[in-house]
């Protein structure tokens, strides 16, 4: 299906919905989890975004996640972004899941975001269960709550659940969604790639874009082989 059938379907929609990965920050220069630069300290991110290893060596992970915060402080939203952000100013009802803990979509100024992974800049004491926003770049290692405890990244590791509240609302996003766009993930991480199957099981348009086929593409209703980066601005400009 062309670009412009794409366009009129979104221009149309009434309960649109989006799905993004690590992909669409890939070109403001966030490393993907998977891609070539995924690595670091040739460590694999499911060796570290884990309970775990949080347990076995915090500051191991916390330098991997200072590494990571530091990285993205100095980037920026890509027009991708700002696309997403323009699409909702544009239809209100527009619903922006991310499995991204960047927080670049809220700096490109999206507001109806469900962070489902939650955020890097957030952190959670481990003893009295306090989060807090902390953007300390570099973030003092081992980080201390007031309460003495030990802080964790406030974000979802593998084996952990996601919020009750996030997961409820993205299944509620995802089943009311009649077009849904799944941009930049590669389709392997639950229950987050669930959400494109669930929304496409309940009557919605899907479309992927992605420069790769993932384990989605088979199951989508359209599938846009490209940059996040150049094809948001020209499906949603
Ligand atoms: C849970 C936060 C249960 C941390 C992350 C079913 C089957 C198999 C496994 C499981 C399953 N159910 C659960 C699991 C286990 C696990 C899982 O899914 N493992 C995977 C690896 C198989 N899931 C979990 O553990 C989840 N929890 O299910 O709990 C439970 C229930 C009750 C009680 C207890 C437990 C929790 C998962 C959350 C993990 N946390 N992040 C952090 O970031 O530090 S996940 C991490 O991966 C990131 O959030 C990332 O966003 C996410 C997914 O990766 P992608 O976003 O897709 O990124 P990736 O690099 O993989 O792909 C990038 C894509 O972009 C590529 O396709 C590439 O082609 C494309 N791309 C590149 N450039 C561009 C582009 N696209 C567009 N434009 C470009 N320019
Ligand atoms: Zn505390």
């Amino acid at each position: 299906m062309e670009l412009q059938a794409i366009k009129e379907r979104l221009k149309a929609a009434r309960s649109p919905v989006a799905l993004t990965g690590a992909g669409i920050s890939a070109e403001s220069g966030v490393p993907t989890f998977r891609g070539p630069d995924g690595l670091w300290r040739n460590f694999r991110p499911e060796d570290l975004a884990t309970p775990e290893a949080f347990e076995r060596d915090p500051a191991l992970v916390w330098e991997w996640y200072d590494w990571r915060r530091s990285l993205i402080a100095g980037i920026r939203p890509n027009p991708a972004h700002y696309a997403l952000a323009e699409f909702e100013r544009r239809n209100p009802a527009f619903t922006l899941i991310t499995q991204n803990v960047d927080g670049l979509h809220r700096s490109a100024g999206s507001g109806n975001i469900i962070e489902i992974h939650g955020s890097i800049w957030t952190v959670r004491c481990i003893e009295c269960g306090n989060s807090s926003e902390n953007r300390d770049v570099p973030i003092k290692i081992l980080p201390r709550c007031g309460c003495g405890g030990l802080l964790r990244p406030g974000v979802v590791w593998f084996g952990e659940a996601l919020p009750e509240d996030l997961l409820y609302r993205s299944f509620e996003a995802a089943s009311s969604a009649d077009i849904m766009l799944v941009v930049g993930t590669s389709g392997v991480v639950q229950p987050a790639a669930s959400f494109a199957t669930r929304a496409k099981d309940a009557g919605a348009f899907v479309i992927e874009i992605n420069p790769e086929t993932t384990p989605l593409s088979g199951r989508v209703d359209a599938v846009i082989q490209g940059r996040a980066g150049e094809m948001l601005p020209r499906l949603i400009g």
